[in-house]
């Protein structure tokens, strides 16, 4: 399989996180992607190419186009404003102010295009993300050469990016820009199955409507984790799109015997959408060691899911999402591209 990595994703760097009561180092750091890469050389993979640049013509389709002129402009303006540092979102129009003025100081505007205060900035932030935007697009482009599958190593991740906001370490949502593209460039359908440990809630916003992109997330119960406010069972999608977006909401603790028969369910809804192409949103952090997570899935359950996934007999784009277990990142996420590989 073909790996697609910017050396650029390391632009984000040094940024800090809100968690609990102090600001610390983000658990979203470089090291997961250089390591990711080093397990792919170690075990023969394939090869790892650049990207290639694209412009924003297709984010444009599933972004509001006002979010993403923002984005660049963030870090210019909180300098200017005279500060140094991360840059990080903390006042929200919530239910009661006006969300319909956009406002222009750059505090603002960072809550504005937010809904929380996750996806910090720092001075290359910008190009890091444009870089993880391109990695998809250029992974996709394989597909559509008519590669198996392929995998963009993404870096910064994309699946609690919504139509107009930013959030969880989420600022472009790489799987749905390359679901785009590829209706853009011949497929009928789409499904994407997003097994990161997280509710995908920015994917589930930008097709609720639509039935030409099928959504299945497994994800830990929004009841008790974050993201919190989206990611219920009884979430099915909305008009056109009613029938076309399933959600696993899973309790903490879950081990893999559940998750997956989750996941069977999920390959199950898949097949049924018989889509031309599937992308996965691919986040580890439902392994037992991860940091911010509380699923109990182990090194060996990844091969199994890349192979129960590869019995789905679908053209498949791996997108990287979270995953904070540096040590085994690079175990685990492989794993789930050998396991498929395998068949
Ligand atoms: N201070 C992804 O996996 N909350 N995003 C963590 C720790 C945010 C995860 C709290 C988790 C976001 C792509
Ligand atoms: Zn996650």
């Amino acid at each position: 399989m073909k790996t697609i990595f910017s050396p650029r994703h390391a632009r984000h760097s040094g940024n800090l996180e809100l968690c609990g009561n102090e600001l610390v180092p983000a658990f979203e750091k470089p090291s997961r992607a250089e390591i990711i890469r080093k397990r792919i050389d170690a075990i023969g993979l394939g090869p790892v190419d650049e990207p290639i640049e694209h412009d924003l013509a297709v984010a444009a389709k599933v972004h509001d186009p006002a979010y993403l002129d923002f984005l660049p402009t963030v870090y210019p303006e909180w300098e200017k404003s005279g500060r140094t540092g991360t840059a990080l979102p903390f006042v929200w129009p919530t239910r009661g102010l006006r969300g319909d003025v956009v406002p222009q100081a750059i505090d603002a505007r960072l809550g504005y295009y937010s809904f929380d205060a996750g996806a910090t900035f720092v001075k290359g932030t910008w190009e890091a993300v444009k870089s993880s935007h391109d990695t998809a697009l250029t992974a996709a482009r394989l597909l559509h050469a008519g590669e198996r599958a392929a995998f963009a190593l993404c870096r910064p991740p994309g699946h609690h990016a919504g139509r107009a906001f930013m959030g969880g370490y989420c600022y472009i949502n790489n799987a749905a820009v390359a679901a785009q593209w590829l209706l853009d460039n011949g497929a009928g359908r789409v499904s994407i199955l997003d097994i990161d440990y997280h509710h995908g809630n920015g994917t589930q916003q930008i097709f609720y409507a639509r039935s030409d992109v099928q959504v299945v997330n497994l994800h830990a119960d929004p009841l008790v984790e974050y993201p919190h406010f989206l990611g219920h069972a009884d979430e099915r999608g909305e008009g056109g799109g009613e029938g076309f977006n399933h959600n696993f909401p899973m309790p903490f603790g879950t081990r893999f015997g559940d998750w997956s028969a989750a996941l069977d369910k999920g390959c199950e809804l898949v097949a049924s959408h018989a889509p031309d192409v599937l992308v996965v949103s691919l986040g580890v952090d439902t392994f037992e060691r991860d940091p911010i997570s509380s699923f109990k899935l182990k090194s060996a359950d990844y091969l199994r899911i890349g192979s129960r996934i590869a019995k789905l007999g679908l053209p498949t784009l791996f997108v990287m999402e979270g995953g904070y277990a540096v040590d085994e990142i690079g175990v685990n996420a492989v794993g789930v591209l050998t396991g498929f590989e395998e068949g």
